[in-house]
């Protein structure tokens, strides 16, 4: 951990800390929580400047349009897009997901096409495709994962074919906390011409992200994942793919011209904002990426990897705890998974909440890969930038009075 670096002090900017001091929040994974900028940015729009965008011609409706699409523009910095035009604003990862299946997978895919999903997706990087596949006629064949929870290169190898126009991919698996190497695997599907969309929603607000350099066509994620609100999510995509992509949704906004029997789109990336988006999410986004950028995506990673480092020593020096995937932590993210022998995880989760130790339990919306672990279910610690010694520390003893209970 790098000394400019102190949770303590960042725990100071989030309200929610204050108000709950005794509470060890390990839950990031599914949503974090949200620094006072964010929360005050909201505020302010609603209190002071609010005004729907891009209709009105009075000074407060260009001022909320400005804000809006200055977000926008914060977004393509962020993950190094080329283009602003090239960022979408959805209302969530699933949408953005559901967004490329419909508007472009439905579009293009024909009977014999195959996708390609791995078997560590999440629902949101799965069903979509599952659907859309039975809507084409395409096939979908599943990358399964090894033994020790990662993706084996060889498995993509054999795959891979002409027929493949689409590989669906988590950059960080929520359950495993592995990290895939989408670089490799874009430069793999890229070779036999097909595209390649990433599940970025457990590494965008955890790493340094580079579309350019990934090379992926389309990549989604959440922000109230990465201290923003809920209810907006992004989505990336080539512009070249968003020239091809129809509408998804109709209506307001999204049109250039409308007469009573047909209607022309605006461009991308408007066409596909239909109607009033969640203005003063995005704006809380804009505060989100101000708040992340100041401390340093590089030293997220470094504050996380130092925990998930103490926890995995930690944990795994209890006989009876069982920790998934790799112990390497340059391949895992912040997120650990583990079950105790002979306790169902949803008594771990309620002993620990006795503690005010928040943690998730279940099959994290993953169920195929907690079925491939041999599991029904699994408890999950999520480490974020708020995250300290002594959190680890209270999990480890909540654990051990866990198996004392109920041994
Ligand atoms: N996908 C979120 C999680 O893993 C909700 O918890």
């Amino acid at each position: 951990m790098s000394v400019s670096f102190d949770p303590k002090t960042i725990k100071k900017d989030f309200p929610f800390f204050t108000n709950r001091p005794n509470l060890v929040y390990l839950d990031s994974a599914a949503s974090s929580q949200k620094p006072q900028m964010v929360t005050d940015a909201i505020t302010d729009f609603y209190t002071k400047d609010y005004a729907n965008i891009h209709r009105g011609i009075y000074d407060l409706s260009e001022k909320a349009t400005a804000q809006y699409e200055e977000v926008r523009g914060k977004v393509k910095d962020f993950i190094k897009a080329r283009s602003p035009k090239e960022i979408i604003f959805t209302s969530g990862t699933t949408e953005s997901i559901n967004l490329v299946a419909q508007s472009y997978a439905r579009k293009h895919l024909k009977n014999g096409d195959e996708i390609i999903v791995t078997a560590m997706e999440h629902h949101a990087n799965l069903v979509p495709w599952q659907v859309v596949a039975k809507q084409t006629g395409a096939k979908l064949r599943i990358w399964d994962i090894t033994d020790d929870g990662t993706l084996d290169s060889k498995e993509l190898n054999k795959l891979l074919n002409r027929q493949t126009k689409l590989l669906a991919i988590t950059h960080v698996s929520n359950v495993l906390g592995v990290i895939n190497d989408l670089k490799w695997i874009t430069q793999k599907a890229h070779a036999v011409n097909a595209k390649v969309i990433v599940d970025a929603a457990q590494s965008v607000p955890h790493m340094g992200i580079d579309v350019e350099y990934l090379d992926c066509d389309f990549l989604a994620f959440s922000t109230h994942k990465m201290l923003g609100p809920t209810g907006v999510g992004v989505l990336y995509a080539k512009e070249r793919h968003l020239e091809e992509m129809d509408p998804w949704l109709y209506g307001g906004d999204m049109i250039r011209e409308v007469t009573l029997t047909k209607s022309t789109w605006n461009d991308a990336p408007w066409r596909f904002e239909a109607g009033t988006p969640n203005i003063a999410g995005v704006i809380g986004l804009g505060a989100a990426i101000d708040y992340l950028k100041n401390i340093g995506m590089n030293n997220i990673r470094t504050h996380e990897q130092y925990l998930i480092q103490k926890a995995i020593e930690s944990l795994g020096s209890l006989p009876y705890i069982t920790i998934y995937g790799p112990k390497d932590i340059q391949k895992r993210s912040g997120v650990l998974s583990f079950s105790i022998d002979g306790v169902h995880p949803h008594d771990i989760a309620q002993i620990l909440d006795e503690d005010e130790i928040a943690i998730r339990v279940g099959h994290h919306c993953a169920m195929p890969l907690t079925k491939r672990l041999g599991v029904a279910a699994t408890a999950r610690a999520s480490f974020y930038l708020y995250n300290t010694d002594e959190d680890i520390e209270r999990l480890v003893n909540g654990l051990e009075k866990v198996y004392k209970v109920f041994t």
